[in-house]
C-alpha cells in the first residue's frame, strides 16, 4: 500500500511522515519510508512455527511535497501531482498549530476545504478537457458515458470517490487518466499540544470521528518525537502523555478500514507471513498474491483460524481432529485465515 502524504506548505507533512514512518529515507525531493503493519496473529504463528523468517504486511509512506510543498490557494506543482497520482490512499495533513514562518493563523477547516476544492478543480479541468475532445471527435460509448457521469458529479461539487463507479466504468475511463478526487483520502488534523488540549478540539474530535472514519487528529510534533525513541521507551512516554498507542498504529487500522483491506496468513517452518488483500477476494485471487502459478494451478485452499491453532497446539493436531477446512476457488477469504494452497503446475 502506497500512502501519499500531502498538504499545504508548512502544514507538518514531513513531521507527520517522520511520525508514521520513522527512519524513512529522502531521495531527491521525495522521501519514502516503509513500515511493517503490526499483526499479533503473525506474532502468534511465529511463536508456534518458529520460522526462519517473519514477514508483516508493509506500508510505504511518501512525503509527496518533498521540500517544495503545496501552496495554499495555488495549483499543485507537477512533482506534487506525480506523487499524489501514485498513491493508493492520500493523507491530507492540515495545519492546526501556529507556524512562525507562515503569516496566517491556523484554520484547519478552511485549509481542509481549500485542499478539497483544489482536488476537485484539478479533476474538473482534466475531465472537461477530455469530454470536449471526445465530443469534437464525435466519440461515443462507455468511456464517454463514464466521463460524462464524472463531469456532472464534479460539477455538483462532490469528489469522485463518492461516485459509485463500477469496475467496468473505471476500466472505461482508461488507465491514462489520473483523477485525484477518486483516490481514498484521510484528512489528518495536525494539532499543537495546546489545540489538542482545548476542550473545543476534544469535542470536534469526538463528533468528527463518529461521522467520518476517514478523519484523524494527531499531535504530529509529539508523535514524531515518540517515534524516534527506542521501542522500549515509547510505551512509557505514551503512558505518561495519556496516549494509548502511537498514532502510527491507529493510522494503519484506519487506512486498512478505508481501503477495505484484510490480511490472510501463511505459516510454516520457513516463513510466517501476512498478505494484504481487498475484502471479498476469492481464494483463487488470494493465491495469485503469492504466485501466479498457484492461482493458475489452484486445486484447493486448506484453511484454519489462529484461534483453532491456539486451542489445538499444532497444525498436526488440527489435521488429526479434522479441523482443517478444504475450500474451493470461489471461497471468500476472511481476515486472519491461515491458508495452505494446493496447486498443480
Ligand atoms: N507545534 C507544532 N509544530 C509543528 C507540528 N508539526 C510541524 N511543526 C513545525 O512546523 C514546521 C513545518 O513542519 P514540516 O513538517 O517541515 O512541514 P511541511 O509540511 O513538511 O513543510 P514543507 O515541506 O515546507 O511544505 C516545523 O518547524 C515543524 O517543527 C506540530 O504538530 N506542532
Ligand atoms: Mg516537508
Amino acid at each position: 500500500m502506497h500512502v501519499g502524504i500531502c498538504g499545504f506548505a508548512g502544514s507538518g507533512k514531513t513531521t507527520v511522515f517522520t511520525a508514521l514512518a520513522p527512519g524513512g529515507k529522502a531521495e531527491r525531493e521525495v522521501s519514502f519510508g516503509n513500515i511493517k503493519v503490526p499483526d499479533d496473529r503473525v506474532d502468534f504463528l511465529a511463536s508456534v512455527f518458529k520460522p526462519k523468517k517473519v514477514r508483516y504486511a508493509e506500508i510505504t509512506f511518501v512525503d509527496v511535497a518533498g521540500s517544495s510543498g503545496g501552496k495554499a490557494g495555488g495549483a499543485f506543482t507537477p512533482a506534487v501531482l506525480q506523487g499524489m497520482k501514485n498513491a493508493d490512499v492520500l493523507v491530507h495533513v492540515v495545519r492546526g498549530f501556529e507556524n512562525p514562518s507562515l503569516t496566517s493563523p491556523p484554520d484547519p477547516e478552511r485549509d481542509e476545504r481549500l485542499f478539497n476544492d483544489e482536488l476537485l478543480l484539478h479533476d474538473l479541468g482534466t475531465v472537461e478537457k477530455r469530454v470536449d475532445r471526445m465530443k469534437r471527435e464525435q466519440k461515443k460509448g462507455a468511456e464517454l458515458d463514464a466521463m460524462t457521469r464524472c463531469l456532472s458529479h464534479l460539477e455538483g461539487g462532490a469528489p469522485l470517490r463518492t461516485l459509485d463507479l463500477s469496475d467496468e466504468d473505471v476500466a472505461a475511463l482508461g488507465p491514462g487518466i489520473q483523477l485525484l478526487s477518486m483516490t481514498p483520502l484521510i484528512t489528518l488534523y495536525n494539532l499543537s499540544e495546546a489545540a489538542w488540549a482545548d476542550p473545543a478540539s476534544a469535542k470536534l474530535r469526538e463528533t468528527r470521528r463518529e461521522k467520518n472514519a476517514s478523519w484523524l487528529a494527531i499531535c504530529g510534533a509529539i508523535e514524531a518525537e515518540i517515534a524516534a525513541l527506542p521501542i522500549e521507551e515509547q510505551k512509557d512516554f505514551l503512558d505518561g502523555l495519556g496516549l494509548g498507542e502511537p498514532a502510527r498504529n491507529v493510522f494503519v487500522r484506519e487506512a486498512y478500514a478505508l481501503l477495505d483491506y484484510i490480511s490472510f496468513l501463511t505459516a510454516g517452518a520457513d516463513e510466517c507471513r501476512a498478505w494484504p488483500i481487498r475484502r471479498g477476494a476469492s481464494a483463487r485471487k488470494a493465491a495469485g498474491k503469492i504466485h501466479s502459478d498457484i492461482e493458475r494451478g489452484f486445486i484447493r485452499a486448506e484453511i484454519y483460524r489462529p484461534d483453532e491453532l491456539k486451542a489445538f497446539g499444532s497444525e498436526a493436531a488440527l489435521k488429526t481432529a479434522g479441523k482443517i477446512r478444504a475450500e474451493g476457488k470461489d471461497y471468500v477469504m476472511q481476515d486472519g485465515d491461515v491458508v495452505n494452497f494446493r496447486f498443480n503446475v
